[in-house]
């Protein structure tokens, strides 16, 4: 039972003066990866990115490959591929399933909702950034290379003649450039050779004696599944070299350096991608916007760059602290304390550096001056033809990116997010439409920046009309964490409105009252159909899109009562949630992952979109008892199955745990997430990588240790005994508060509170719940007894 007890402001409290929130909060260190050696394949290069430009750095000793992205280069061109026939045999579709006749509904499915073409294109990378460094490298000693995530600079070390020699490089969000530097400790010491490299559709040039720049267009080629081939985006990149001392010449398109005391060079890059069309527009000269943002770089010295990015970036990083203990393995290089977890061994520290991470990608891949969202590989890729094109997948994957970004005080990196799906309601509202005669808007599992909203990748995996639905969700909770009304109006209730209304028009009355989504998936699983006896997918109703539904139409009711608006919409949603199936609980006491007590053909798939009302749904808590037990045994289930292999569906368990509350299962779930799905410079391998695992690992150790989606701020509801001391600082909880929480001997002995908005705040600690009400702008301390005092 927990004690709820309204408390005065003024307690008086017996904490201790000296807390480790004041003392040091560890020295940078702990927010480094390091290595001895310089990356030899792609995953352990190093990243960087400012949210529209992002680069892989090798550390090469004579050859340094700075592999080179910039957010908006895809192959593809806005077009509508809904599939014509959709609205026409969609009754019939829908008769079949609701009759169990999934094989003939299958069958139409193909033919007439899966889109016309069913495929996108990739995201691209820009190319390769190549200096030869032409020394003699006989002696190569004290090699280091690092990637410091509080200053967003990366840098590399050697002695090598006698001489040290360091390369420093960033991406600056505020001067919307690469920059890289290199340095030694005597003059006359850099002799290097810069060439710009892409393997297809470019060519470079140089524009001026110290200035390369990459001109292209991609030639989408004739693949007729994946839309129109031809010429279509523009780009490009613009390299400019300074160098302080020695000589520069050229030879073709490469910059030649000899015999530089410091040499500093300045990239960007930009397409003529326009996110207000969703599409490419010819107005847009890549040219001359690389040639302005370069010119006006170029007006700084390196050391003005550096401190304008360097305060930029760790005013937004440094938001956060986090200490889970000492354990002085920090003196180690990366790759080998996760080595050494691989071997059984624990390392808080790495955990912590995992959190801080994972809030280091978000940053990187999602932020202003980009306006596009994370891809499944951020904005990192090297390839013309990524893993599932890079794109952005909807039935858990972009959600998923997202999670860390309110709780873990990044709200700026959903704006990117935002901008975009504000943009996606136009081809989704077509969408609606011509494929459901529905209003609002939808999508399906996968999307590009040319907002392709019709069914792809086949009825089995594409079949998710909710995914927008689903999407809507991020928005809602942003606005929970902000409470900025002006938001919630101007951008994230026309969203969840629009979504609310397509899915209003889309249920169907099942013919026995009940109102029913079909098609629909469980994504990507499938059951045995008990009347054809063979696998299916595609059915009606299943379990996530009833409590995606439940999950939307609460916000939109809340949403539109803080507004003041939609009364009619508001009775509509009132009415339709009343007819909804409710969520079962099957014969062997599971979560029903399907509307009938289907057996699953593959019970330890990857995929547990039946537990989305337990995370990142709120609707299974304590408060529902036997949901709560039931959800504990569908991840059992799952994982006596061999469920968790994919990194991001291991990183959702441990999210799944926190959420029920089993600090110890979260806790070998996080290790299992580092042992076997973390690549070596810490990305997430799917496999390949991927980096939803990243984002969902660090929302769910923020989980772990501070919760607010169920109306009360609950501190510590999974803290496993390896944590035995530590303390969190500025995670944010929904109501906007910034909430710091120190611990000892796994129990807490001090908590404060800043209210951002003022009102009132439930707090609970274990058993007990107080209720403060609070003023905005005032800080709240209070001790292991949750007694509080206002400041
Ligand atoms: C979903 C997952 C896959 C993969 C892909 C990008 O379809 O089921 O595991 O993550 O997205």
């Amino acid at each position: 039972m927990i004690k709820i007890t309204t408390i005065s402001l003024l307690l008086i409290l017996t904490i201790s003066s000296c807390t480790n929130f004041e003392k040091n909060e560890k020295t940078n260190s702990n927010l480094k990866l390091w290595y001895n050696q310089p990356a030899k394949k792609w995953t352990e290069a190093l990243p960087i990115g400012n949210g529209r430009l992002g680069a892989m750095v090798f550390g090469g000793i004579k050859n340094e490959r700075i592999q080179l992205n910039e957010e908006s280069l895809w192959g593809g061109v806005q077009i509508n591929n809904n599939n014509p026939g959709a609205s026409k045999h969609l009754a019939e579709i829908q008769q079949l399933l609701l009759v169990g006749e999934s094989s003939k509904a299958r069958k139409l499915a193909d033919k007439y909702l899966l889109g016309t073409p069913p495929r996108i294109r990739s995201y691209q990378t820009l190319g390769d950034l190549k200096l030869v460094f032409n020394n003699e490298y006989d002696s190569v000693s004290n090699y280091r290379r690092e990637l410091d995530l509080s200053t967003g600079v990366t840098s590399v070390s050697y002695n090598c003649g006698g001489t040290s020699f360091s390369r420093e490089m960033f991406a600056s969000a505020v001067d919307n450039v690469i920059v890289i530097h290199l340095s030694s400790n005597k003059e006359s010491q850099i002799n290097v050779t810069v060439s710009l490299d892409r393997e297809l559709d470019a060519v470079n040039k140089l524009i001026s004696i110290n200035t390369i720049l990459m001109n292209g267009q991609i030639i989408d080629k004739d693949q007729p599944e994946r839309g129109p081939f031809g010429k279509h985006m523009k780009f490009s990149s613009e390299l400019k070299v300074l160098n302080d001392g020695g000589k520069l010449s050229s030879d073709n398109s490469n910059l030649i350096i000899e015999k530089a005391n410091e040499v500093t060079l300045i990239l960007t890059a930009a397409t003529d991608y326009n996110i207000d069309i969703l599409n490419f527009d010819r107005s847009i000269k890549p040219t001359e916007v690389c040639n302005k943002i370069i010119e006006k770089a170029v007006s700084n010295s390196y050391d003005n760059l550096k401190e304008r990015h360097t305060a930029n970036h760790s005013e937004i990083f440094n938001r956060v602290v986090l200490n889970l203990g000492n354990n002085s393995k920090i003196d180690l290089p990366t790759d080998e304390r996760l080595d050494r977890v691989k071997n059984g061994d624990e390392d808080a520290e790495l955990i912590e550096l995992y959190f801080q991470y994972g809030r280091y990608l978000l940053m990187g891949s999602s932020r202003y001056p980009g306006v596009l969202p994370a891809n499944l590989q951020g904005i990192w890729n090297q390839l013309i033809d990524a893993p599932w094109s890079s794109d952005y997948h909807t039935n858990i994957n972009l959600q998923m990116n997202y999670w860390p970004a309110e709780v873990c005080n990044l709200p700026e990196t959903v704006a990117p997010l935002t901008k975009y799906f504000t943009g996606l309601l136009i081809p989704g509202r077509v969408t609606a439409k011509e494929m459901y005669n529905s209003r609002g808007w939808t999508m399906h599992h996968v999307s590009d920046p040319f907002g392709r909203t019709g069914l792809m990748d086949g009825i089995g995996w594409g079949t998710s009309p909710l995914a927008g639905s689903w999407m809507s969700l991020t928005f809602w909770r942003h606005y929970q964490f902000t409470q900025d009304e002006n938001y919630l109006r101007e951008k994230a209730y026309p969203i969840m409105k629009e979504a609310s209304q397509f899915i209003l028009d889309f249920l169907i009355d099942d013919g026995k009252g009940r109102l029913v989504t079909v098609p629909s998936i469980s994504p990507e699983n499938m059951y045995i159909n008990p009347l054809l006896k063979k696998n299916a997918r595609i059915t009606y109703a299943a379990t996530i899109d009833i409590q995606i539904i439940n999950e939307l139409f609460d916000a939109c009711i809340e949403s539109a009562t803080i507004l003041g608006t939609d009364s009619e919409l508001v009775s509509q949603m009132k009415k339709a949630m009343k007819m909804l199936p409710p969520v079962l609980i099957g014969k062997d006491g599971t979560i029903r992952e399907w509307i009938e007590d289907y057996v699953e053909a593959e019970p330890g798939h990857r995929h547990m979109s039946h537990l989305f009302g337990l995370h990142p749904g709120t609707k299974i808590t304590n408060d529902t008892p036997e949901l709560f037990e039931a959800a504990k045994r569908t991840i059992e289930k799952r994982m006596a199955s061999g469920g968790g292999h994919t990194g991001w569906s291991r990183a959702w368990i441990v999210n799944f745990y926190a959420r029920l509350l089993d600090s110890e299962q979260a806790y070998q779930h996080l290790l299992a997430l580092l042992r076997k799905s973390t690549l070596s410079n810490l990305f997430d391998s799917h496999p390949p990588f991927q980096i939803d695992g990243n984002f969902g690992g660090t929302a769910g150790i923020a989980e772990m240790l501070l919760q607010s989606h169920n109306n009360e701020i609950h501190i510590l509801p999974a803290i496993p005994s390896e944590w035995q001391d530590g303390f969190i600082k500025g995670l944010k909880a929904r109501g906007n508060f910034t909430v710091d929480i120190e611990w000892n001997e796994g129990e807490l002995t001090k908590l404060k509170i800043k209210s951002g908005s003022g009102g009132i705040c439930n707090i609970r600690y274990k058993n007990k719940t107080i209720q403060v009400k609070t003023a905005a702008g005032k800080h709240y301390t209070l001790n292991s007894n949750l007694d509080n005092n206002e400041t």
